[in-house]
């Protein structure tokens, strides 16, 4: 009986801890996931030989803070992409199907410099250029693993 009684309370136990672990859980992931800016990139709306990059509330981006974005990519025909890229850095940041159609969101971190967007296939109609701004010695976190040497 009292054996019973201990199984019991022993279960009750577990249960509270796994709902706590949980709680837990979700609070980490909360404090790990702040929400970054975003900005919205959209491409070949209507098939339209169009490329941009753009603040929530419209304005062309032609200077950004050095920080950590969130980069909603529209990609709206078959023929174009979107492709991004750090001039100052000679670095393609990321690069969408060509083909592909849809939406996509990239986190990026910026630090200060020049950088460029285009479609890959008519990179010399379809491309824009901002410039990103900040202390070039501020310490920024990135979601991508860093290297070192090599
Ligand atoms: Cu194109």
């Amino acid at each position: 009986m009292i054996a019973r009684l201990d199984h019991r309370l022993s279960m009750r136990m577990t249960l509270l801890t796994a709902a706590a672990l949980a709680g837990f859980a979700l609070a980490a992931a909360g404090i790990a996931r702040p929400a970054n800016p975003v900005l919205v990139a959209k491409v070949g709306f209507h098939n339209a030989f169009t490329i941009s990059l753009r603040f929530p509330d419209g304005k062309l981006v032609r200077t950004l803070p050095a920080g950590t974005y969130s980069i909603v990519v529209h990609d709206y025909s078959r023929l174009h992409n979107f492709a991004l890229g750090s001039q100052t850095a000679n670095r393609r940041i990321f690069t969408g199907s060509v083909r592909g159609i849809g939406t996509k969101t990239y986190t990026v971190t910026f630090t200060p410099g020049s950088y460029a967007y285009a479609c890959s296939v008519h990179f010399r109609t379809m491309h824009g250029s901002f410039v990103v701004t900040g202390p070039s010695d501020t310490t920024t976190t990135s979601t991508e693993p860093t290297t070192t040497g090599g």
